[in-house]
């Protein structure tokens, strides 16, 4: 990009066009003198099976389920869900009720299903140090469980909180699934912008922003024949990333085995270099996004590219995080390292050996 500012040096905002919103970046300070607390890394959950935890394989739930013996993935429905399924089956997404009231009380009811999805049997594995097998199976179970919820609900968030400091209740590797009668905030943003952009380019947004990302290779992280991860130019979080399918992919059904096969290659390389930045088990919160579904499904969604966000709140250490507090939550979001020495960083960390491994870990 040809700009007489010097995005290295001085304070500066960068538009993000997925959210139409800016960002403020100051990388001038990150010169300044850091007193902060820095703690020792807690080593990563060590328990291979405990019978106290409610998502190991044979467990009896607190509501008097027992798990399967399960050797893959496991689902099951949510204990304490956020939101309700239907009241009765034939209900479709088409008949979703229109909110009511008028511009200054508005209300929709929230209808949805709430699914837990263990990744693996074995509690003291993450996603970067399962076998790029077992990754694969459980994206096959994400893409399952989407095929038969995207028939049902207009959306579905398939998300993962990893780590106690992202709210993670548990250390047993699993994520969420969240299907919804509504869209979204973030979607309805999300869609409405690559709408716009579409209508005015005739190009896919996100499309187009990776090929001029691949052609300047400033914020490239790691890349393979299907999928690239970068820090996006926009990013707001110090190591968030964005993971691109190489091609115009609307929803995750249509992705082939060969990009499944590649997907479960490149996060696993790009979570290893996480775990590789501060020697933690890096926490974050990732999930999916792309065109909604349910009534949506026979609509034109060209405009939508699939893709996956990683949001780590780590700053300078396994324990220093970065706080969206002040500015952030009542102005706009702010930050200090620029997301090209960000990619700079992650780039140079081994995608291969993790720090608790010392081999070749992609046969773990
Ligand atoms: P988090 O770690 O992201 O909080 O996800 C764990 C989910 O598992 C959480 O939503 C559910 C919690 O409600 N859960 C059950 O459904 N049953 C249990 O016995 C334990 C946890």
């Amino acid at each position: 990009m040809s700009t007489s500012l010097d995005l290295d040096e001085f304070p500066h905002t960068r538009y993000n066009p997925l959210k139409d919103e800016w960002v403020l970046v100051s990388p001038h300070r990150m010169k300044r003198p850091w007193k902060g607390q820095v703690e020792a890394s807690k080593n990563p959950n060590s328990l291979r099976f405990d019978p106290t935890n409610p998502l190991c394989p044979n467990v009896t739930r607190p509501n008097g389920q027992t798990n399967p013996d399960y050797k893959e993935t496991f689902v099951f429905d949510n204990d304490f869900p956020a939101l309700f399924e239907y009241s009765e089956p034939t209900e479709e997404p088409k008949s979703s009720n229109d909110p009511i009231g008028d511009d200054l009380f508005k209300v929709q009811a929230a209808k949805g299903s709430c699914k837990v999805m263990c990744f693996h049997p074995y509690s003291d594995l993450t996603l970067s140090t399962m076998k790029q097998n077992d990754i694969v199976n459980v994206i096959k179970k994400w893409i399952e469980m989407y095929k038969d919820l995207s028939t049902k609900y207009n959306w579905v968030q398939i998300f993962e909180n990893k780590g106690e400091i992202m709210g993670c209740s548990n250390p047993h590797p699993h994520c969420q699934v969240w299907a919804s009668n509504f869209i979204p905030n973030e979607i309805n943003r999300e869609g409405k912008n690559q709408f716009e952009f579409y209508k005015k380019h005739g190009k896919v947004m996100l499309v187009e922003y990776l090929n001029r990302e691949l052609a300047s290779k400033e914020r490239i992280v790691v890349q393979n024949d299907s999928w690239v991860v970068l820090v996006p130019y926009w990013a707001v979080w110090p190591y968030e990333t964005i993971l691109l399918p190489k091609r115009h992919v609307t929803r995750i059904d249509l992705l082939n085995e060969k990009e499944i096969e590649l997907l479960a290659e490149i996060m696993k390389k790009l979570l290893i270099k996480y775990d590789n930045l501060f020697k933690c088990t890096f926490p974050y919160t990732m999930g999916f996004h792309f065109a909604p579904c349910g009534k949506y499904l026979d609509e034109p969604q060209e405009h939508w590219q699939f893709y996956a966000s990683y949001l780590p709140p780590l700053l300078r250490s396994a324990s220093v995080k970065k706080f969206m507090v002040g500015y952030e939550l009542l102005a706009q979001p702010q930050r200090d390292l620029t997301p090209e020495k960000a990619a700079a960083q992650l780039r140079e960390l081994s995608d291969s050996v993790h720090y608790l491994i010392q081999s070749d870990t992609s046969d773990y």
